[in-house]
């Protein structure tokens, strides 16, 4: 029987869950997520191998995409650029929908754009897990309304809800082809990304409201020591004046702070003891400079042909 591989692409506003929910279907915790919106900056693959309805395994290959929102300076422009080039490749768009949110100017804006992509897209209504159930049938009318969706799904990221259901449709639906990773391969990120990730997810929880979305994260050096553990050198860049001491904080307590976490999780996504090192510089426009966003994997595209 031939076998099947195919691209799913999470699209919807900013916090809406679709990092959550992308790590719930990989089933690692591969993509960071924060209650803060515009925490996803690149678009992230993970592989999953489900069984689909003929009994075979389907491989899907997921695209965490970051969020939609009004963009204000080169960074963001390069963010949604990323999600709407993610979504155009897809196979199946999934568009998830914070069904607590309901159908905003943001969810509606989105919809009128699928509605110009030649793509099947399909409704993910999440965080169920924070709407009465009598709520749930309406608010997917009105979005039908706004765009034809080929399916709709309800689901929790946070409690699994309805993943399975979700797992076992996309398996089903993806394209006839041959297998493109490794079974073994989940994700095509590199322990320095997913290090330098987990110091921003950090970041995003541990400081206010401006910090984190003027901050950067690199990785900067990897030490493998004998005894099997690894050190790791990161530098937080932060865009203004006075956000460096923001960060550091009194006696130094933010960043420690910051370090103690970001090492805990990263040892475990890694599985073996970390020795985190970091530093925080101040690098004024790094948002705006296109080499700097470059660097981060984060080209301004040549032609903005969806725009
Ligand atoms: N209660 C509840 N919270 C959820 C659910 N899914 C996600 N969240 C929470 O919603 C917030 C945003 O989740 P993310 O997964 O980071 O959202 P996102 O859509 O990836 O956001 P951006 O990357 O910023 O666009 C986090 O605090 C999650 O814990 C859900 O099903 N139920
Ligand atoms: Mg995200």
């Amino acid at each position: 029987m031939a076998t099947r591989s195919g691209l799913a692409a999470l699209i919807g506003a900013t916090n809406a869950g679709k990092s959550t929910l992308f790590n719930r279907l990989v089933g690692e915790r591969l993509s960071i997520a924060t209650p803060k919106a515009q925490t996803t900056r690149l678009s992230i693959k993970g592989v999953v191998v489900a069984a689909n309805p003929d009994g075979d395994r389907t491989e899907i290959v997921l695209l965490d995409l970051p969020g939609i929102f009004a963009p204000r300076r080169a960074l963001d422009r390069a963010m949604l650029a990323a999600a709407w080039r993610g979504a155009a490749e897809a196979d199946v768009i999934l568009f998830v929908v914070d069904a607590k949110g309901g159908l905003s100017p943001e969810v509606s804006g989105i919809a009128e754009r699928l509605a110009r992509m030649t793509r099947p897209a399909w409704l993910l209504l999440n965080k169920i897990d924070l709407v009465a159930k009598p709520l749930l049938l309406p608010l997917a009318a009105e979005l039908h309304a706004t765009f034809p969706f080929t399916k709709t799904f309800m689901v929790s990221a946070a409690s699994g809800d309805g993943a399975a259901d979700l797992s076992l449709a996309l398996a089903g639906a993806m394209p006839e082809g041959p297998h493109l990773y490794p079974p073994e391969q989940i994700s095509d990120l590199s322990e320095r990304w997913l290090a330098a990730e987990i110091v921003r997810e950090q970041v995003f929880l541990q400081s206010g409201d401006e910090v984190p979305y003027d901050a950067t994260v690199e990785t900067e050096s990897w030490e493998e020591r004998k005894d099997g553990s690894v050190r790791v050198g990161g530098v937080i860049k932060v865009a203004r004046p006075g956000q460096k001491a923001i960060l550091i904080g009194a006696g130094g307590r933010r960043i420690r702070m910051i370090g103690t976490r970001a090492r805990a999780v990263l040892g475990e996504a890694l599985g073996r003891t970390v020795h985190l090192v970091l530093r925080v510089e101040e690098s004024a426009g790094w948002d705006e400079d296109r080499r700097h966003l470059a660097a981060l994997g984060l080209t301004e595209p040549q032609q903005r042909k969806e725009t």
